[in-house]
């Protein structure tokens, strides 16, 4: 599958949630296909965009917030799984896109490509709803299921290592950021 496919699958469904992404290639995507003042696109720190939505998470039950990860970012944090565990937000769903590589600097193969389990490590850091999908069709399926749970859900989906070859858009960091929280401070966001 790829990565891009999923994302057309499920942006109808992001319009009403707060989304965090990783940086690069799936932020760029996301932005292609339409981006939203729901969206925040976080850059530089790395591994954090789980910790980012758990924060959104737990200040704002009334939202739904969706967690876009890369397998490269959550294995340089696996601790926040368990921190996402520890407080099991009933309105998260994290999704890891699998592309077994750090394709948004080079393409170098992540512990992923040689086996690394990345919904196995969420079950066994306690995280209570997770699966691995291999098509769009299973992965917009996972997603549904996993807003209608109303339970933490990380769901790996395997895709393709490609994506766009440029990451730069117009909207910087700065303006993201101030128009993501002007979003979330309206009455009915
Ligand atoms: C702490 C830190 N180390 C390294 C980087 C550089 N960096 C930016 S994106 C990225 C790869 C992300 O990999 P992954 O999460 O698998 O997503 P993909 O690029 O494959 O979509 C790296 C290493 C960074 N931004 N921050």
């Amino acid at each position: 599958m790829k990565r891009i496919d999923a994302l057309r699958a499920i942006h109808d469904d992001l319009a009403d949630c707060a989304v965090v992404t990783i940086m690069g290639a799936v932020a760029a995507e996301l932005q292609s296909l339409g981006h939203r003042p729901n969206h925040f696109y976080l850059q530089h720190a790395m591994g954090l965009a789980s910790s980012l939505g758990l924060g959104i998470a737990l200040s704002r039950p009334d939202l739904d917030v969706v967690v876009i990860d890369g397998d490269g970012s959550l294995l340089m944090n696996l601790g926040g799984l368990t921190t996402l565990a520890r407080y099991q937000p009933s309105n998260l769903v994290h999704i890891v896109f699998d592309n077994e590589s750090l394709l948004s600097v080079g393409g170098f193969p992540t512990a992923t490509s040689t086996g690394s389990d990345l919904a196995g490590i969420a079950a066994a850091a306690g995280v209570p709803r997770t699966g691995t999908v291999r098509s769009v069709e299973d992965f917009a399926g996972a997603f549904r299921a996993a807003r209608a749970a109303r339970m933490l859900s990380t769901i790996v989906a395997k895709v393709d290592a490609v994506g766009p070859s440029a990451f730069v858009t117009d909207l910087g960091l700065l303006e993201n950021r101030y128009q993501f929280a002007r979003h979330l401070r309206r009455p009915s966001a």
